[in-house]
């Protein structure tokens, strides 16, 4: 299998800890591209129309997107715990996993706000939305987090990739501040090898 891939990127990153996770990593090839909005990356653009990372070539040439898509076909890999549950749980754990993919849009977007739309055309209205979107996201995944016990499916390994995302790009923003439990939750997750081994760069 040949990634798409990017170290910078938060739904890569969940892709590569879902490959540590289901133990195929070894069989994956990765690819480092750099991506943008505006400056169409043509070797992708040939495998993925929306020309975005993560994308995944299977062994039969298929090529997948997005992120949610290729972390659960890589789950088909799986032999033990699964991140994508097949019982009535499977909707709560897809909402979480849309909620922290939610945040990383919102947070995504405003990095492209300010580090690729020229200073002069910059939207604040437009940079406090999305900081609305990702400080309320937060706040439920403050709520939440003493649910979560010690599963790491993919709802769990996308809200990583979120608390790794805003402290990559947002330092200032302080999310552990207001949010003492998720800040414990993240202090042991990050430690767990699959997590610490895909820190972005
Ligand atoms: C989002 C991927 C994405 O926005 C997924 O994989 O879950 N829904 C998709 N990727 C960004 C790079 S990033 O994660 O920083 C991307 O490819 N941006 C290039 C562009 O044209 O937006």
């Amino acid at each position: 299998m040949r990634l798409w891939h990017n170290r910078a990127s938060p739904f890569v990153r969940k892709v590569r800890i879902a490959a540590r996770e289901a133990v195929v990593a070894e069989r994956i090839e990765e690819i480092e591209v750099m991506v943008s909005p505006v400056n169409v990356n043509s070797e992708l653009a040939a495998c993925n129309p929306l020309v975005k990372i993560p994308a995944l070539q299977t062994d039969d040439g298929t090529v997948l997107y997005d992120s949610a898509v290729i972390c659960e076909y890589l789950d088909g890999f799986n032999t033990g715990a699964r991140m994508f549950p097949a019982d009535q749980r499977r909707w709560q754990v897809l909402r979480l996993q849309a909620l922290g993919d939610g945040i990383l849009d919102a947070a995504v977007s405003r990095r492209y706000e300010l580090a690729v739309r020229p200073p002069e055309y910059r939207w604040q209205g437009w940079l406090d939305g999305q900081m609305v979107k990702i400080r309320n996201g937060a706040d439920v995944l403050e709520r939440e987090v003493q649910d979560w016990g010690e599963r790491f499916e993919i709802g769990q390994i996308t809200a990583a990739c979120v608390l790794g995302y805003l402290d990559f790009r947002f330092p200032e923003e302080a999310w552990r501040q207001l949010r003492p439990r998720l800040a414990a939750w993240y202090e042991r997750i990050r430690h767990r090898p699959s997590v610490a081994a895909t820190a972005p760069a």
